[in-house]
């Protein structure tokens, strides 16, 4: 599929010297590594120079200020567009207590060792590890939906902390995507979400360049993005020619004078463009250009054809005098106000500087509430209720919602001056997602990368519609929670659609990810006091939609256990049990009440209860011994769930209490009898593995 051999504006200017620095750069790393997408880059260089040189407002030097226009790449195949571009921008590195450093966040040096271990250059960019990173991308869809939750975060924090004098807040988000951002679903309920919630803060650059991975987009895309985006409540504009910087600059201006709604800008593109042999193939996609044609690419450029990684004098100047000085000057005027700012409204200025490091206020966990035993007691999703309210109560810029499911959740944060997210209403703190689950998750990570400590929630079982938000999240390390009720075949007549059986698993195997099912509302109470201060990594709370005894603590154990993952809740006599009793959630009730029931016959059992197992697995030797005696191995597990998993605390002699099929819709003790979930189903397996 040979193009005609393009002819470029080989006019040296200092701009076009720039692009195709962003070009070459691109080319090499690619070429050296044998590995990664060089046809984006080349195509989209103009585009994001211009963006970045004439309209970004960002600080190389100081890249975690508060207020900096956000770039996202939701194309992350296209990684070594933007790490030439932080690279030539002098974007600075900063660490892990957020210190600006005096090395670059991406050196030459680590462009040349693109895609190879422990660069700061992966195969598609990191945010954890790259300074200038904003979010992770990759899974395409994800980031243009990431870019959703910062534009959420934006007028958030626009609404609550500007002050009349004080425009604090007003940073814009910009997310560059490409054909297949565009056909992702989750993309789909993000844009349909920012459209409704009128987010004029926020721009997609759509790279319309006919071609995807598998070859031209007209094989498998016809829609017209376009009317999709208007019919959205989008403003649209087209740039006709992605190497036109007059054209792009329009765009830019149209989108910064269009604050009403949120804008796409549709760019023609030519993937690999100048290169005689792949411009507008998928052939310049996925693979290296080749060392004969890099040559012929360079030509084209009016490049030295053999210099590789060259940086042309002028070109760091450039930039330095562009968004370099443009974002200096901002960043200091915005430092300045803010001083004066933090002397006017020292407890909002405190609250600013404590979000930026995701640390918790003072006071965090004040009147957490505390459950008297009661037998009837009440669903883990109500005792979650209560416990949110009073956490987002004491963290002013926790903020989240649910996928419809609010009320079913029980996450509406109820509490006086709480108030609702809405179009042009941005203070409130509680989101209306509406019912997408995949949005949902990948705005969340967005307002929480921005500071906030968001959180989303739905049914345990569409969990599976934002999995691929989840593990971004995990992967990112960045600290959402994410709350399911329903968590169980316990849920009832809704039926095996709506009833969870893998899912524990699935998140448990997922690196990274807290998994706690507290099994009474004294453990929720502790579960949300353990995760909290969690600040590395993602939370998975879940929560039963049918009540729960509240355990008498006088009798058992302390639910402070929690905070250890795992901890005994009812022992033996003299502490030397002969079988321990596993469970988490709701069936902590039913090893409870197999432990009296085994008492009374004099058989000596050990209650464990097992809310997050990655905790337990954090403990040292010893905790972990004193909780599961290796010379114990008569044990029993019961979780109304898939059994993988388990056997590692079981063992080759126990017996694990789960499900192997779907569930059934019936109610609840029709269930739980038809799957064999009761104390004395447990009481029999004790006696099973005791040989009795
Ligand atoms: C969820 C997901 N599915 C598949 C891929 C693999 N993939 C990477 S790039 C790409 C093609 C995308 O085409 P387009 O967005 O048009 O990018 P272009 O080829 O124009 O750079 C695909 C399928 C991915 N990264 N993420
Ligand atoms: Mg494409």
């Amino acid at each position: 599929m040979n193009a005609p051999t393009p002819t470029l504006d080989k006019r040296p200017t200092l701009d076009q010297l720039c692009i195709n620095t962003i070009r070459t750069l691109s080319i090499d790393a690619v070429q050296k590594a044998n590995s990664g997408h060089p046809g984006a880059p080349m195509g989209l260089a103009p585009v994001v120079f211009s963006l970045w040189q004439y309209f970004l407002n960002y600080d190389p030097a100081d890249p975690h200020w508060p207020n900096r226009d956000r770039f996202v790449l939701s194309a992350g195949h296209a990684s070594m567009l933007l790490y030439s571009t932080l690279h030539l921008a002098g974007v600075k590195a900063v660490n892990a207590k957020g210190e600006v450093q005096k090395e670059l966040a991406v050196s030459l040096d680590q462009i040349k060792r693109f895609r190879q271990l422990d660069s700061l250059t992966p195969g598609h960019p990191e945010s954890h590890l790259t300074t200038g990173v904003e979010t992770t991308t990759g899974p395409l869809g994800q980031g243009v939906a990431n870019s959703v939750g910062m534009a959420i975060a934006g007028k958030w924090l626009a609404s609550n902390f500007n002050k009349p004098g004080f425009d604090l807040f007003g940073f814009r988000v910009y997310a560059v995507c490409g054909d297949g951002d565009m056909m992702e679903g989750p993309a789909a309920e993000a844009a349909s979400l920012a459209g409704h919630l009128q987010l004029g803060n926020l721009c997609w650059i759509y790279d319309h360049n006919h071609v995807t991975l598998d070859g031209p987009a007209s094989w498998s895309f016809s829609e017209d993005a376009m009317t999709r985006f208007i019919g959205y409540g989008w403003n649209v504009t087209r740039v006709a020619d992605a190497n036109d910087l007059q054209q792009l600059s329009r765009a830019y201006k149209y989108f910064q004078e269009h604050n009403d709604q949120p804008t796409l800008i549709v760019v023609d593109s030519h993937i690999g463009y100048g290169s005689p042999h792949k411009q507008d193939s998928f052939e310049a996609h996925g693979e290296p250009l080749g060392e004969a044609e890099v040559k012929l690419v360079k030509e084209n450029y009016g490049w030295p054809v053999d210099a590789q990684f060259l940086v042309p004098d002028g070109v760091y100047a450039h930039f330095q005098e562009g968004v370099g000085t443009r974002g200096s000057q901002n960043n200091a005027k915005w430092k300045s106000l803010f001083s004066e700012y933090a002397k006017k409204f020292p407890d909002l200025a405190d609250h600013i500087v404590r979000m930026q490091k995701h640390e918790l206020p003072d006071g965090w966990d004040k009147n957490l509430p505390t459950f008297a035993a009661d037998p009837k007691g009440m669903a883990t999703r109500e005792s979650s209720g209560k416990v949110l309210n009073v956490l987002a109560k004491n963290i002013p810029w926790m903020i989240g919602g649910s996928a419809d499911l609010a009320k079913s959740n029980k996450t509406n944060l109820t509490f006086e001056g709480a108030g609702e997210f809405f179009p042009e209403e941005y203070e409130g703190r509680n989101i209306h997602y509406g019912v997408r689950e995949h949005g949902m998750g990948a705005a969340t990570n967005g307002i929480t990368i921005s500071g906030l400590r968001g959180f989303a929630a739905t049914f345990f079982n569409f969990s599976d519609y934002m999995r691929a938000s989840m593990r971004l999240a995990a992967l990112m390390e960045i600290p959402v929670l994410f709350i399911f009720t329903h968590d169980s075949i316990g849920l009832g007549e809704d039926g095996p659609t709506h009833q969870p059986i893998e899912q524990l698993a699935g998140f448990r195997a997922m690196p990274n990810m807290l998994v706690m099912r507290p099994g009474d509302a004294n453990e929720v109470v502790e579960a949300y006091r353990a995760v909290l201060p969690h600040t590395e990594g993602p939370t998975t709370l879940v929560f039963s939609r049918q009540p729960l005894p509240t355990l008498d603590r006088t009798k058992y154990a302390s639910a402070a256990g929690v905070a250890k993952g795992a901890y005994v809740l009812a022992d033996a006599d003299g502490g030397k049990p002969d079988v321990i009793l596993m469970a988490t959630g709701s069936e902590l009730q039913w090893v409870v009440g197999a432990y009296e029931k085994l008492k009374a016959e004099g058989i000596k059992a050990r209650v464990v209860s097992m809310p997050c197992w990655q905790l337990f697995e954090k403990q040292d030797a010893a905790y972990k011994e004193s909780v599961l005696p290796s010379s114990v191995t008569a044990r029993v597990s019961v979780e109304m769930a898939a059994t993988l998993g388990w056997d590692r605390y079981v063992g080759p002699k126990g017996k694990m209490i789960g499900m192997h099929t779907f569930g059934a819709s019936a109610p609840l003790k029709d269930v739980l009898k038809k799957f064999g979930f009761d104390t004395d189903t447990v009481v029999a397996a004790a006696k099973q593995v005791l040989g009795k």
